[in-house]
């Protein structure tokens, strides 16, 4: 059994479209966040700071949001959102996994709280890495290609939320423009958001 821990809005709404998109049998638990000092986590929230997304698998908890995306695409290999491995582009699926949380999701957070522009090398790794990302985007439509991944939930759930914080990006809205997909709207009526991020 799959049991997602989840926030509506948060973070965990990435992993509820993916578990819409994998067609997987799943229950959410709605949880709510801890005190900005850290207390009071929701009793039921196996995270380990009381954030969202956790996930249980049959009594086996997974959190970090790229490790619940690799954890559940690897559960269904035969799904097209994941990348098994063996398979030729299971490097570059890893590789965009890590790169979207390790260094795409601090670096615009760090964008977001101003303090790239206290660090010329932070600033200039920040820009470096939008080109990469929109260089790989010209051979697109998406991250990896032609095919729709778990990498491209990660990245336009990022880049939608923080859309305001990137300037100019012609690629990037057309690439947006593709998050519009059956599965994500399931899961926003799911998950306790009842519009889409472009609807008005
Ligand atoms: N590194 C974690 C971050 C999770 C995280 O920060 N979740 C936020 C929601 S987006 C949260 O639960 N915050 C609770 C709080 O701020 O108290 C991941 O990628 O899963």
């Amino acid at each position: 059994m799959l049991t997602l821990y989840h926030s509506p809005g948060s973070f965990s709404s990435r992993i509820l479209w993916l578990l819409e998109e994998l067609g997987a049998d799943y229950e959410i638990a709605v949880v709510r966040y801890p005190n900005a000092d850290g207390t009071h986590a929701d009793p039921r929230n196996p995270h380990p700071h009381g954030f969202t997304p956790a996930l249980d698998h049959d009594g086996h908890v997974v959190t970090e949001t790229g490790a619940i995306a690799l954890y559940l695409t690897d559960l269904f290999p035969q799904s097209d959102v994941g990348v098994p491995v063996g398979h030729p582009l299971r490097a570059s699926y890893i590789t965009w996994l890590f790169y979207q949380v390790g260094l795409t999701e601090p670096l615009v957070y760090m964008k977001g709280t101003q303090i790239l522009r206290k660090g010329a090398a932070m600033s200039r790794l920040y820009h470096a890495m939008m080109s990469h990302i929109e260089a790989t985007l010209s051979a697109g439509p998406y991250i990896l290609g032609e095919r729709f991944t778990a990498v491209d939930i990660l990245y336009m759930s990022l880049f939608e939320h923080a859309r305001s914080l990137l300037g100019p990006r012609t690629r990037l809205d057309a690439y947006l423009a593709r998050a519009d997909r059956p599965a994500r709207r399931r899961a926003l009526l799911k998950g306790g958001q009842d519009s889409f991020p472009g609807d008005k």
